[in-house]
């Protein structure tokens, strides 16, 4: 069996977490259309007869703001130590430029193995996506280049049998059937997070949290965290709509996740500069 990890690098935004899950062959990490949805480092893992590839999603790298985005780039930076290889990710829709080069520059440098994804190339032309390939061809000393859609699965199968190619002889880090290493509490505060970042915009998604508080036979009980009471009235929303709809489509997943039926109980809650405060990250697992 060849077994080990490999730590999942980009820009916010490049699509890590929508390909993670398309090589785990099922959602492990929550995705959205707002820059900095993964705060935490979720193991996402594909085992089949012949390997167990482990793959660290990761925040993107971002230059800290406050004391919460400063815990989301120490995750970044410890995750790189001991890993077999990085996936480095680039979007192909957009330009290939100094963020990506930062991103580079620090991954090369650790001397792993390198393996560059050029995600999003659904709907580009060929001859973009050959300049694409050109420019990231150029950002380091590469092991390997692939361009795929995480989206429409497109050259995901070839990339996961490249990192698959850099793993080494050893015993299984995880039970066969275990996708991810995140606990059932924190799986379903990301899903109800997932769905109240799809609904919100502007600075209101970066200052959301979900906290667990009870998940019983019949009735999970959830708190979505955030900072203003204006911020608050927006989740709520005309007469309690937003919040339901929150609910409305994280439940069915979490049902899933469960394997039952259950009563999604949803409160929103005022927590003044959540993001600053050292307890409370240290309490949502930051
Ligand atoms: N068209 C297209 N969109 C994609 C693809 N992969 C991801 N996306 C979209 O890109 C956006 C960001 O995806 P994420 O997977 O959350 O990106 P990320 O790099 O994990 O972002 P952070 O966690 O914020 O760093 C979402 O709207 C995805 O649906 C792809 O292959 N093609
Ligand atoms: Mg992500």
């Amino acid at each position: 069996m060849k077994t080990g990890f490999i730590a999942v690098a980009g820009r916010p935004n490049v699509g890590k977490s929508t390909l993670v899950n398309a090589l785990c062959g099922g959602k492990v990490a929550i995705v959205s259309d707002k820059p900095q949805t993964t705060r935490r480092r979720v193991h996402g893992i594909a085992t089949t007869d012949d390997y167990q590839l482990v793959l660290a999603d990761l925040p993107g790298f971002q230059r800290p703001r406050d004391p919460l985005t400063e815990h989301m780039q120490r995750t970044v930076d410890s995750a790189f130590d001991d890993v077999d290889g990085v996936l480095l990710v680039l979007s192909a829709r957009e330009r290939i430029g100094a963020g990506d080069r930062f991103v580079a520059r620090r991954v090369f440098e650790l001397g792993a193995p390198v393996v560059i994804a050029l995600n999003k190339v659904d709907r580009l032309k060929p001859g973009h996506i050959a300049t694409q390939m050109a420019t990231a061809s150029r950002l380091g000393d590469f092991h390997a280049l692939h361009p795929v859609s995480a989206k429409t699965g497109d050259g995901v199968g070839e990339l996961r049998e490249e990192l698959a190619g850099l793993l080494h002889e050893g015993p299984l880090y995880f039970p066969e059937e275990q996708r991810t290493d995140l606990s059932l509490e924190v799986q379903i505060s990301e899903l109800i997070r997932e769905k109240a970042l799809a609904v919100t915009r502007d600075e209101v998604p970066h200052a959301i949290s979900v906290e667990v508080e009870s998940i019983d036979d019949k009735v999970v009980a959830a708190n979505v965290l955030v900072e203003t009471e204006s911020q608050k009235q927006i989740l709520v929303g005309r007469s309690g709509s937003m919040i339901k709809q929150i609910g409305t489509h994280a439940r069915p997943e979490i049902e899933q996740l469960l394997g039952r039926h259950v009563f999604l109980e949803l409160r929103v809650k005022v927590r003044p500069r959540w993001r600053r405060d050292e307890a409370m990250l240290e309490r949502l697992g930051l």
